[in-house]
């Protein structure tokens, strides 16, 4: 089902009947297919090759925002579609396009359903073949980079098949929530359809049979089972199932965990939730008690490197129960063309009698008050718990890669699917523009963003878009200063960087809050004070020792050690 918001109102300085005319034009029917899904914002930078369609958008109600950096557009497309239910960004030939392959393969990768519209030449202007600037080996090898990073392209220089490759695009997107790729040649953005188009909708059905035989058997193993329980998956959020996922688990009172790339995807706050499962990475009850369960049932949940604790998770499929929208296996048989929804409804309505599995009390998260000690030196560990206490419902937590990620997987994230993170693709540089993002989607969320010192120094500028609209993340730049991760994994020189001033950051933006932060006094009033900075950005520059690591890669690092 597309997302339908109601689309912002904005003026709009064109004639209406302009307007009306140009929604039989490519770039008009465009624009109207975006709204159609929801989409009021379109993240980008201008180029001559897609300005005609830039003023068309801007003509719009839909709220162009104009990024520092391409990349980051997608990073901030790509938030917003993981928020609001689909995103996208608008950029020009090559340049743009191309610098944004790396946020557009991680949407990719972690089904983010992002439209990529990038300007191109005119298909007259190629026709002598011409050295244009942006050109980089013919004029298709643009489309042809996006054709392996997204789920459907289509170049729109036929008006014969250009509506109907919007709607193909659109359609795949929405339906496969991943990227799709859709190029507009400038002196096509104003043409017109050479006939009345009706746009046709094909919706993807499942094979009764299979789906029939499918829940039948995934009841039966689960009837059967003596300690069922539920891992679920970033997919449940993306697919708009979290709370059909809870449903099935209050129902029949089945314990819940959470991989990490789809923390939150169920409220943690839910008394059969017991945590995050990744293997060796989380806490040793909860694996515990997930790797005895004779019956897994995995919904919506990619078997990454990071979600399985780098492979130290030890699941057995001869036991679990896996459906994503790609794949439905049950143990070892596989079913095809059944589709994931269906499947979750269909276990919602079938006679389930699973065994009553009680959660043992060790699994429980204690809930331990932080008692501040002023003059402590601040370390990763203290600096979670306290953040812990900082989290209500009006937040959402945007972890980039790094110790921050693992770290933050003991955090409790109150209301479903406010937490972003990039789990599996694990680029950096993806929290700052993707919580500019995540805040245009929702703009009641305040963005609470963790980073390290490395990865803001690779994205950090796009600050200057949430100073600029006026948002108010609270920046918590988790500064050992280097690649703390990889020392971890490998020492060298290589893993040093600048110790730049972070805090100073407000200084060259024009606006904001800087704080510096050595002890846990320090961090106390600076949180008090960014949290009460409503109407900028606050952002904390928090020292740590360059050995100090969380408790979760600490975990990890004592499993390793017993396998080496
Ligand atoms: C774009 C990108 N480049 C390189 C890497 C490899 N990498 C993974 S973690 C890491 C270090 C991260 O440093 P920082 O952001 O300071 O976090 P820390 O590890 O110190 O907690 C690097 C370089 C990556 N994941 N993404
Ligand atoms: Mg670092």
């Amino acid at each position: 089902m597309p997302v339908r918001k109601p689309a912002r109102k904005r003026s709009v300085s064109r004639p209406a009947s302009r307007r009306n005319a140009e929604q039989h034009t490519i770039g008009g029917y465009l624009i109207q297919r975006l709204q159609d899904y929801g989409i009021e914002h379109v993240f980008g930078i201008p180029g001559d090759f897609v300005l005609q369609f830039y003023t068309m958008l801007c003509d719009s109600p839909v709220q162009v925002v104009g990024c520092t950096r391409e990349d980051n557009a997608g990073f901030a497309a790509d938030g917003y579609a993981r928020v609001h239910g689909m995103g996208a960004v608008c950029v020009t030939f090559s340049v743009g396009g191309l610098s944004m392959c790396n946020s557009i393969a991680g949407a990719y990768a972690e089904k983010s359903p992002v439209v990529v519209i990038s300007g191109a030449p005119g298909v007259d202007e190629r026709r002598s073949d011409p050295l244009l600037h942006h050109r980089v080996r013919d004029f298709n090898t643009q489309r042809e980079v996006f054709e392996k990073i997204t789920v459907a392209s289509a170049s729109l220089d036929d008006p014969l098949t250009a509506f109907r490759e919007i709607d193909r695009c659109l359609a795949a997107c929405e339906r496969f929530k991943r990227p799709v790729y859709i190029e507009l040649p400038r002196d096509r953005v104003r043409a017109n359809c050479p006939y009345p188009y009706q746009p046709g909708v094909e919706k993807p059905v499942s094979d009764r049979q299979a789906l029939h035989e499918a829940v039948e058997e995934a009841a039966e193993m689960i009837n059967s089972s003596r300690r069922p329980i539920i891992i679920a998956g970033v997919e449940m959020h993306r697919f708009g199932l979290g709370d059909e996922v809870v449903r099935l688990a209050e129902k029949h009172q089945l314990p819940m965990c959470a991989t990490l790339l789809g923390k939150s995807v169920v409220s943690e706050r839910h008394p059969l939730y017991l945590g995050i499962y990744e293997g060796a990475m989380c806490r040793e009850s909860v694996r515990k008690f997930v790797e005895d369960s004779d019956c897994i049932i995995l919904l919506g949940t990619f078997m990454t490197d990071i979600d399985l604790g780098i492979y130290t998770a030890k699941l057995d499929i001869g036991k679990c129960i896996y459906v994503t929208s790609d794949l439905l296996q049950i143990r070892h048989h596989h079913f095809n063309d059944v589709l994931l929804s269906d499947f979750i409804r269909g276990l919602l309505k079938a006679d389930l009698k699973p065994p009553r599995r009680p959660i043992p009390p060790q699994c429980r998260r204690e809930e331990s008050k932080f008692v501040l000690e002023p003059e402590a030196r601040l370390t990763t560990r203290r600096l979670f718990e306290r953040i812990n206490e900082l989290l209500d419902e009006h937040m959402v937590v945007v972890a980039d890669v790094g110790d921050c990620l693992f770290a933050a997987a003991d955090l409790t994230i109150y209301r479903d699917t406010e937490f972003l993170s990039p789990a599996y693709y694990t680029s950096m540089g993806f929290a700052i523009p993707a919580a500019l993002g995540a805040q245009f989607a929702d703009q009641n969320l305040r963005p609470i963003v963790l980073v390290g010192d490395g990865a803001f120094q690779m994205t950090c500028l796009e600050l200057s878009t949430a100073m600029k609209h006026r948002f108010n993340p609270i920046v918590l730049v988790l500064n050992n200063k280097g690649y703390g991760t990889e020392r971890f994994l490998h020492e060298g020189a290589f893993n040093d960087i600048p110790n730049w001033e972070y805090h100073r950051m407000p200084d060259l933006l024009g606006g904001g809050w800087g704080f510096e932060v050595r002890t846990e006094g320090d961090l106390e009033k600076a949180l008090r004070a960014a949290l009460a900075n409503r109407d900028r950005f606050s952002l904390l520059n928090i020292h740590l020792d360059p050995t100090d690591i969380s408790p979760a890669l600490e975990r990890l690092a004592r499993s390793l050690a017993k396998r080496i």
